[in-house]
C-alpha cells in the first residue's frame, strides 16, 4: 500500500492537500505522521524526513520504488495512477481552470500564508481583524481567493464542479479564512461551508483537534496555556 508522509494536521497545510485528495477519492493509503518539533531546528523531524526525501519537507508519497514529493506533483501522480477517478474535472475547460487555480495557489498567496498560518485548533479572529487593517497585501490575497471561489460554476458546486484537486488545494485557505475570521462575500461563505462539511475535510480537522502538540514557531499569536 502506498504511504503518505505528513506532519501535524493542525499546522501542515501542504500535507493536508494530497491527504484530502486520497481520502476524498477513496484511495487506500497508509498515513505516516512525522510531527514538527516544538522549537525550530530541534528534535528529529528533519532527520526523519531526510531519511525518506532529500528535499527535507512533507508531504511525500511513496509507492513501491516511486518517491513523489511536493503536494502538486503528488496530486498529479495520483491523477495519473487513478485516471478513472477523475481527480481533475472531466470537462477540459474546467480541468484547465482547476489546473490554473491549483498552480496559482501552489506558487502564490504568500501574504495569507505567511501572516495567517494554518492553525485549526485556534480562534484568531481578533488577530485577523488587526492584520486586516494593517496589511493591504493580506487584503489582496483574500480578495483574489474570494474571486476564485465566487467564479465556481454553480453556487452549490465545488470550484470546478465536483470536488477535485483544486478544492483540496484551497481547503487550507478556507480554514484560514475561518480561523482568522476574514471578511468574504456571501458566495464565498457558502463555498466555505460546503468545503468544511466535506467528509474528508471534516476527518482531517477532527484529527487536528485530537492533537495536542504545540509547535512554538508556528504559534506567533498565542502563548501556550
Ligand atoms: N511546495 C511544497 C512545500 C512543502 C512544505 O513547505 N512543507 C512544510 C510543511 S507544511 C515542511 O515540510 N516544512 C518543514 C521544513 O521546512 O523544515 C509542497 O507543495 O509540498
Amino acid at each position: 500500500m502506498m504511504q503518505l508522509y505528513i506532519a501535524n494536521k493542525n499546522y501542515s497545510s501542504w500535507s493536508m492537500r494530497p491527504w484530502l485528495v486520497l481520502k476524498a477519492f477513496h484511495i487506500p493509503f497508509e498515513e505516516v505522521m512525522i510531527p514538527f518539533p516544538k522549537e525550530r531546528n530541534t528534535g528529529t523531524f528533519k532527520q526523519e524526513i531526510l531519511a525518506i526525501n532529500l528535499n527535507g519537507k512533507v508531504p511525500v508519497l511513496v509507492q513501491n520504488d516511486v518517491l513523489v514529493w511536493d503536494s502538486l506533483a503528488i496530486c498529479e501522480y495520483l491523477a495519473e495512477q487513478y485516471a478513472e477517478k477523475n481527480l481533475w474535472p472531466l470537462d477540459s475547460k474546467l480541468r484547465a481552470r482547476a489546473r490554473c487555480i491549483s498552480a496559482e495557489m501552489h506558487s502564490g498567496f504568500p501574504n495569507i500564508r505567511n501572516l495567517c498560518g494554518m492553525n485549526l485548533r485556534a480562534n484568531l479572529a481578533e488577530k485577523g481583524a488587526e492584520l486586516w487593517h494593517e496589511s493591504e497585501d493580506l487584503y489582496a490575497d483574500v480578495a483574489r481567493s474570494d474571486q476564485i471561489f465566487s467564479e465556481r460554476p454553480h453556487i452549490d458546486s465545488f470550484l470546478c464542479g465536483e470536488f477535485s484537486i483544486a478544492d483540496a488545494f484551497y481547503a487550507p485557505i478556507v480554514t484560514r479564512l475561518k480561523t482568522y475570521d476574514l471578511p468574504v462575500s456571501k458566495s464565498t461563505q457558502i463555498y466555505m461551508q460546503n468545503v468544511l462539511n466535506h467528509f474528508a475535510v471534516k476527518e482531517w480537522i477532527e484529527g487536528a483537534l485530537a492533537e495536542d502538540a504545540w509547535v512554538n514557531y508556528l504559534e506567533p499569536y498565542q502563548i501556550q496555556k
